[in-house]
């Protein structure tokens, strides 16, 4: 067994742990990242495309800015189309300034690898066997498989930020975990394709046939998603049929601006509302989709990641500048304050622009009820300003709190 050492280990190289990584290294601060597939195989899933302001700021301290400040597209506002009614939000208005801009997950993690790369830190990439021991310790450690050998990497805090079927939520014994869960009924059926968007901005849009989302990755590149039973199977799904399907759901004049191409990537994603409670146990830290999972309905995933991150960076700058352990503590309650406040965002998001049928989830309505609360709350929601700012406060991102 080789003896490995560094201050903080990091398990993960997805956004949270490579954004991490990166932040901490500015400070001095040590880290290696474990990372359990190939860099490709991290940069081939397609997932979220919406920045917070916090998350772009972050990015900006991270010194990682340069390609998403010349090729991110600022949002100023947001359309909810309700059976074929458009809704404009207008997110820089409500909130007095701020934006959301639209850049890929794929690109921010390849600016991030690329950055950790030109800095000289460490990302063991293909390793098996990812183990933390020992986390209640002051000196806890993490073992590995990597290129034919075992490692023990020695540390003084671990950082899990291995999305929701990593090892290190595990770790946490389960009489300590709580684990709030709520499987939606339905999925996501997602396709990329070069082609340019029907609309400048994007279109969540409520219809009789179910939800559809029309978003984008850049001037030439679209990302739309519609919603299928979880029964569906990507295969069913035909480009053509896709197509047809979005611009059924889609307002009219969206729909007939839609321009079609080949798919370049088409899946479905399942919808579910995760949160893991504490997110810290001993010298371990959860972080990002390790401890938290949203429908993607309020584009909050990776934002809470960000938030998450945000909090740690300047928890353990704290530690190793300042010597101040004790601040470790803070970690769950102020992580978990601003994790709720969007799960409670996306889970809502999600009850007015879905089509649930008859599963409503067990809040004791029928169908049909459950429906006509939902169309009334979006009615009033979006055909009053204050209604509207409360979804534009939240879209941008609610602040962060720094640790006391
Ligand atoms: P990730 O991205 O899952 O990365 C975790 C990494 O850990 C590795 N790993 C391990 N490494 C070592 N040992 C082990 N035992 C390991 N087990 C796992 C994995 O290989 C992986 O590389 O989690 P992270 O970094 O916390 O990032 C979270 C985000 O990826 C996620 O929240 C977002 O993608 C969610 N999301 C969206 N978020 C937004 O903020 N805005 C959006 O518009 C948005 N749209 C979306 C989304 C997610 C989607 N899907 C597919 C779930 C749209 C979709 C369709
Ligand atoms: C995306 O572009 O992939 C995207 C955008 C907004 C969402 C979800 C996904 O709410």
């Amino acid at each position: 067994m080789k003896t490995i050492k560094t201050q903080v280990a990091i398990i993960g190289a997805g956004p949270s742990g490579l954004l991490l990584g990166q932040l901490l290294h500015k400070q001095g601060i040590d880290n290696i990242i474990i990372e359990r597939v190939t860099g490709d195989y991290v940069l081939g899933r397609i997932r979220a495309g919406i920045l917070e302001q916090g998350f772009v700021d972050l990015v900006r301290e991270a010194g990682v800015a340069e390609r998403m400040d010349a090729e991110g597209h600022v949002h100023e506002g947001v359309v909810i189309s309700v059976n074929g009614q458009d809704h404009r939000i207008n997110l820089k208005e409500l909130t007095g300034g701020d934006v959301v801009v639209c850049y890929g997950q794929v690109e921010i993690t390849r600016d991030l690898m690329e950055a950790r790369a030109a800095a000289g830190l460490e990302t063991l990439y293909e390793a098996s066997e990812v183990q933390p021991h020992d986390v209640k310790s002051d000196s806890p450690y993490v073992t590995f498989s990597h290129a034919g050998e075992e490692f023990r990497l020695e540390c003084d805090y671990i950082a899990g930020c291995d999305g929701f079927h990593g090892v290190s939520r595990q770790t946490i014994p389960a009489e300590i975990r709580t684990e709030h869960e709520r499987v939606y009924p339905f999925g996501w059926l997602g396709l990329l394709a070069d082609t340019p968007p029907c609309h400048e901005e994007l279109i969540y849009a409520k219809s009789e046939r179910g939800f559809a989302l029309a978003s984008q990755r850049s001037a030439t590149r679209s990302r739309y998603y519609i919603q299928v039973p979880l029964t569906d199977k990507v295969e069913d799904w035909s480009d053509e049929a896709f197509w047809d399907e979005l611009k059924k759901r889609l307002p009219p004049e969206a729909a007939a601006n839609m321009v079609t191409g080949p798919s370049l990537e088409k899946s479905i994603a399942p919808l579910r509302s995760f949160v893991c409670e504490p997110m810290q146990y001993g010298n371990l830290f959860l972080v990002g989709d390790a401890a938290h999972i949203v429908p993607p309905t309020g584009a909050k995933g990776l934002n809470l990641a960000a938030s998450d991150v945000a909090t740690l960076y300047k928890i353990l700058t704290r530690v190793y500048k300042q010597g101040d352990k004790d601040c470790t503590s803070q970690y769950s309650e102020i992580a978990l304050r601003r994790v709720w406040h969007g799960e409670r965002f996306s889970w809502w998001m999600t009850n007015m622009l879905h089509n649930f049928g008859e599963e409503i989830g067990g809040n004791g309505l029928d169908g049909q009820t459950f429906t006509r609360f939902m169309e009334s709350e979006l009615d009033y929601f979006l055909n009053h300003e204050n209604g509207r700012r409360v979804i534009a406060e939240q879209y941008v991102g609610l602040p962060y709190e720094d640790p006391k």
